[in-house]
């Protein structure tokens, strides 16, 4: 089987286009209480019955943390330009305010110093859902304390590694964090109250942006952005109500994200209907969320179809399905790019995570995960298109490198390129991973000769 992107398309990813792979810390490092790391929201709600579909915890996850050299080797031997994680706040600051905790910085600079001298651009990430539980204990994200806790946590950070990585990211997806943490409460810290899930979305972003203003302040010399988790939602049917109910759906999942953000301001309509749940919001707040920044990054994975009655069924779209019932719809990638470049005065974008979870049976060495490497082939092929259109795209990274704890699925889906065996620990590369190191030696290949013959891998 060959996964060929089309030559036009190749041809339009810049020579500076950055190709790389994805984690996050509680997904994959495990020392959950090693080296004086303080508990965080998932370590407690990994501990709630039914919390996780099979139990289980990051405790070990892929034990990242403890094999450190071999996984940076193996990320090496992908050809990457980027490898993107995360920090884990409470390694680092066991309560989320005052004391630091030098055994747990100490990981992080061996993470970044093991990337560069391999020649890999480190791309972190400062939260990607881990908080202190001692942050939580007093209001989490839903309480304004934590914003100046967050800005003092990412100026500590830069203070320590700034000079060394390429990008820092503020938060990851943090429609996630506040409504499927606060409002349906799937994911830590478990809640199902609305209005706490408004006001913690509204300090996420105020946070945001109170961080870029303090970096820059203080000489920060990483790129800095934020990653939001984006689809194109459309109606089931041409009905009136299926329109509104999608209407409403792109304005909680899109333009609640990207208005204040780039236009200062959130959407009228989703204000409207939140009622008496509309966050409080000080003056000056909306000014400090729409600083600018340098990136926007985009976890794309499917788009959305909803119908007014809730009843749209996505088994009977015709299109493939991953393992997490996902509908496979690259084409969403390239209309998504293009909206919002259109739409909003958005910064160069990057695909911060893009892959999907299959079954995969690990068999004599070799996993043969054709409908991985079809789909990640499809997904980039959708960015080209949107970059042929004339999106400003600067780059692409997998998720994810491995597999790991995948939140509320626990360890049955598996999204990584890299197979872990849960037993053993071991990493083998399947075959869609063989397929991106060839990919990517292609690229360097059309970027030394300026090339557009079509890869075909
Ligand atoms: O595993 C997650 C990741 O942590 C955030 N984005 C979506 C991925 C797949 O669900």
């Amino acid at each position: 089987m060959t996964f060929a992107i089309p030559p036009a398309t190749l041809a339009s990813f810049p020579q500076d286009f950055v190709w790389g792979v994805a984690t996050s810390a509680y997904q994959i490092e495990g020392a959950a209480a090693e080296d004086g790391k303080g508990p965080s929201i998932w370590d407690d709600f990994c501990r709630v019955p039914g919390a996780i579909a099979d139990a289980s915890d990051g405790l070990v996850a892929c034990d990242h943390y403890h094999r450190l050299e071999e996984d940076l080797d193996l990320i090496a031997s992908l050809g990457v330009d980027a490898y993107r994680f995360s920090v884990s706040w409470p390694r680092v600051q066991p309560t989320g305010a005052g004391a630091w905790n030098e055994q747990g910085v100490g990981f992080y600079d061996r993470l970044v110093d093991g990337l560069l001298a391999r020649g890999i651009q480190p791309y972190l990430t400062l939260n990607h859902w881990d908080l202190p539980s001692a942050l939580q204990a007093q209001g989490g994200w839903a309480a304004r304390s934590t914003v100046q806790r967050f800005v003092d946590y990412a100026c500590r950070m830069d203070r320590r590694l700034g000079d060394r990585v390429r990008a820092i990211t503020t938060h990851n997806e943090p429609w996630v964090v506040a409504t499927l943490g606060h409002e349906t409460g799937v994911f830590a810290p478990g809640l199902k109250d609305r209005r706490s899930a408004v006001q913690a979305a509204h300090h996420l972003l105020l946070s945001h942006g109170l961080a870029l203003q303090a970096l820059r302040a203080q000489g920060c010399k990483a790129q800095l952005g934020l990653v939001l988790n984006l689809s194109p939602i459309g109606p089931a049917t041409d009905r009136p109500d299926d329109a509104a109910a999608a209407r409403l759906e792109d304005g909680r999942l899109v333009r609640w994200y990207m208005d204040p953000l780039f236009k200062g301001e959130y959407p009228a309509d989703v204000l409207q209907h939140l009622g008496a749940d509309a966050p409080q919001v000080h003056e000056g707040d909306l000014r400090a969320i729409a600083t600018p920044m340098d990136f926007l990054g985009i976890n794309y994975y499917t788009r959305g179809v909803v119908s007014a009655r809730g009843d749209w069924d996505v088994t009977t779209s015709g299109h493939a399905l991953t393992d997490m019932g996902w509908e496979v719809y690259p084409r969403g990638l390239t209309e998504l790019l293009l909206r919002l470049h259109r739409d909003w005065q958005v910064p160069p974008l990057f695909v911060k995570e893009n892959g999907a979870a299959f079954k995969d049976t690990l068999v004599g060495g070799r996993v043969h995960d054709a409908e991985r490497t079809d789909y990640i082939a499809r997904h980039i092929a959708a960015v080209g298109e949107a970059l042929r259109q004339g999106v400003p795209m600067a780059g692409y990274m997998v998720w994810s490198l491995m597999d790991n704890f995948e939140w509320a699925s626990g360890y049955a889906k598996r999204f990584g390129i890299v197979h872990v065996d849960y037993a053993t620990l071991a990493r083998t590369p399947k075959d869609s991973a063989l397929w991106y190191r060839e990919f990517l030696r292609q690229q360097r290949a059309r970027r030394a000769t300026a090339s557009t013959e079509p890869v075909e891998v």
